[in-house]
């Protein structure tokens, strides 16, 4: 009986990896990045950075403190990035998606998604 939850505690963390993963694994034509910092930039870097349709974002956090990145219109969010993290969001719609950090909302971005 022990052992079995020690199993299942053991297989707990693949399991959400599990959920997170496909995020980085899906079929990204191309994947583009954005640093979270504030060595020479107020933020997101680059502040705005043009995608085409079915191109992947990934928002890395190379800071000390949480940070996230929220569309203004809510069409995706990364979820808290602790220090250090990242997280993939697809995008499949054209448009502008302009964008801020959930705790800092003076931090702001733009991704430019075009078709
Ligand atoms: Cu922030």
């Amino acid at each position: 009986m022990t052992e079995r939850i020690a199993r299942l505690a053991a297989l707990v963390p693949f399991g959400l990896l599990g959920l997170l993963q496909p995020a980085a694994a899906q079929d990204c034509k191309t994947t583009h990045e954005v640093e979270i910092t504030f060595q020479g930039a107020r933020g997101f870097k680059p502040r705005e950075l043009h995608v085409r349709v079915g191109d992947c974002v990934r928002w890395v956090n190379e800071t000390h403190i949480e940070h996230s990145a929220v569309a203004v219109d809510r069409s995706f969010h990364t979820g808290t990035l602790m220090p250090g993290s990242a997280n993939v969001i697809k995008f499949d719609t054209p448009g502008d998606v302009p964008y801020t950090c959930g705790p800092h909302p003076p931090m702001v971005g733009k991704i430019v998604v075009e078709p």
